[in-house]
């Protein structure tokens, strides 16, 4: 069942940080739709996607997120 999971985000600085966080965000199974906002950072993601799998992605492109 779809869920809407909030994630705080930090260490984004610029419109292309929010660019590469969202691509990393849908490249998860399971994500219907993101919208991640710069200031103050942090993502609103629906769909099914494990949260685990979530943070995951964000570290990968260089920042750090937790649930919120
Ligand atoms: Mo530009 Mo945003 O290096 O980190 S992508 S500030």
């Amino acid at each position: 069942m779809p869920e809407t999971i909030h994630l705080k985000i930090t260490g984004m600085t610029c419109k292309h940080c929010v660019m590469n966080t969202s691509k990393a965000i849908k490249s998860v199974a399971g994500v219907d739709n993101v919208e991640v906002i710069l200031e103050p950072g942090s993502a609103v993601i629906t769909g099914s996607a494990n949260k685990d799998d979530l943070i995951a992605a964000i570290t990968t492109v260089g920042f750090e997120a937790e649930l919120s």
